[in-house]
């Protein structure tokens, strides 16, 4: 039977992949091809995208691809983490560069918008849990900043949208992005004036939404070029928020089950056919995303391995150079229970030095200080785990369920402890895989796009014929 050949491209915080999958019509195989990191540049004491360097990665991604398929190669697909975006002028020129939405400019920024406009609104409004991160508290933070560039801005793009027009010259904003800025309205399908008027942010910034499955557009002349393609190339929306396409290839077997995508963040949730916004909602801050599929993802975002990934660069930059499969042993070895975090407590959020922050944070709360990696990554992983069972609990009660099964997605699922440590802590069957969701979940889109595959249904059956889970029972 024939294969056909897709390309994923994934920007996450520890790095951005591309990804070649090739389908056969019965399983799905993905490949690493172009891997480059992705840390964000800091410029007088801000925080930002280094835009020319992943566009410029981007496209390396391209070029191996046609290299290794001798330019046979169906579609693509780009997704990111959510949140951040970019401006265009009128004449489509990037007015600015990209923040990151670690940068402090919205530090203080969501007790001023409270000002303009309720929380309990902007909950009903868009059923979006509150984060200072938010596209929202980001578009303040600029106009209050900078009012001359939103002033004049004609296009705003979020950090998908803004790739794909690079690749394409194409402006749309991709409805899973959309959502999750707390800017638009998913009862409604379709911005949130209220939230716009209240603040003072043109609405006409945004543009047609655009779903996972259609096509954007063919890669411009010059792109075409510069990554030695003669044929056309697709570049297809797909859940370009990354945790919709990790939802999008998770493979869950029932209503009883979540999904614990394990990344930088912890997504941890259900899928649901309509937004919970109520009350308890906004009390419990759960968030309700827009999926793949129009599903709806009702979750909480835990800070996740953030905690371990900072540890890993200090103590690189210490001349303490472990992979992380070594900081996985090390904390087996170490005592169990002995230190306890709050992984969302926010001197966690974007410290300078995580160890130190870690070890400041045990003091403070009158613990034992961890003094080596093991202890350090133990107390991580087991506060991680507390937290899980935490929000699991609090949501069976937001959706009277029973929860039974933990499907862990994501990259990290390597570290097998925290895996173990889940169904230990939280008592709950875990089933452990794709590792790849994320870019198992692009490349699902583009199946269904392209008539490859029916529905998420059959993607994630396809998910369960390309790929062995991994069980872990509570001991
Ligand atoms: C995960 C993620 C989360 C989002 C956070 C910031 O990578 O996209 O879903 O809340 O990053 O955008």
């Amino acid at each position: 039977s024939r294969t056909i050949n897709l390309l994923a491209c994934d920007l996450g915080a520890s790095n951005g992949r591309a990804q070649l999958a090739r389908f056969d019509g019965n399983k799905l195989k993905l490949d690493v091809i172009h891997n480059f990191t992705n840390g964000g540049a800091r410029l007088n004491g801000n925080f930002y995208w280094d835009i020319l360097a992943l566009f410029a990665e981007i496209k390396q991604g391209i070029k191996k691809a046609v290299k290794v398929t001798d330019g046979d190669i169906h579609s693509m697909g780009l997704d990111t983490w959510g949140v951040d975006y970019g401006l265009l002028d009128e004449n489509g020129k990037l007015m600015s560069l990209p923040y990151h939405y670690r940068d402090s400019r919205t530090d203080g920024i969501p007790a001023e918008v409270f000002k303009e406009i309720g929380k309990k609104e902007i909950y009903q409004e868009t059923g979006i849990q509150f984060m200072q991160i938010n596209t929202l508290f980001q578009l303040y933070a600029e106009l209050k900043e900078r009012p001359w560039i939103l002033n004049n801005a004609a296009t705003l793009l979020f950090m998908p949208d803004l790739l794909n027009y690079l690749l394409t010259g194409k402006k749309y904003n991709e409805h899973t992005i959309a959502s999750t800025s707390q800017l638009f309205n998913p009862l409604k399908n379709t911005w949130s004036e209220t939230i716009f008027k209240s603040l003072g942010i043109p609405v006409d910034i945004m543009q047609e939404v655009i779903y996972p499955g259609n096509k954007i557009g063919g890669l411009l002349p010059e792109v075409k070029e510069e990554c030695g393609l003669n044929n056309d190339l697709a570049v297809m929306a797909v859940g370009s928020h990354d945790t919709a396409s990790a939802v999008a290839a998770t493979p869950l077997e029932d209503e009883n089950g979540v999904y614990l995508s394990s990344g930088t963040w912890s997504l941890l949730g259900m899928e649901l056919t309509e937004p919970v916004i109520n009350e308890n909602s906004l009390t419990e801050n759960f968030t309700n995303e827009l999926g793949v599929e129009n599903r709806v993802r009702f979750l909480k975002n835990i800070t996740g391995l953030w905690l371990i990934q900072e540890c890993k660069r200090i103590w690189q930059r210490e001349g303490r150079d472990l992979s992380y499969s070594e900081i996985s042993r090390a904390a087996a070895q170490a005592t169990p229970f002995k230190y306890r975090l709050d992984p969302d407590d926010p001197v966690f959020m974007k410290p300078e030095n995580m160890p130190e922050v870690i070890k400041e944070y045990c003091r403070k709360t009158k613990q034992a200080v961890p003094e080596t990696i093991g202890e350090m990554a133990r107390g991580v992983y087991e506060s991680l785990a507390f937290s899980y069972d935490k929000v699991i609990k609090r949501l069976e009660k937001l959706v009277d369920r029973k929860i039974k099964n933990i499907h862990m997605v994501g990259g990290g699922i390597q570290a097998e402890l925290l895996c173990q440590y889940t169904a230990d802590i939280s008592k709950r069957r875990v089933l452990a895989g794709p590792v790849e969701a994320t870019a198992t979940g692009n490349v699902l889109a583009q199946l269904i796009g392209l008539g490859e595959i029916k529905d998420l249904k059959e993607g994630r059956e396809l998910v369960r014929n390309s790929i062995e889970l991994k069980e872990y029972l509570p001991v």
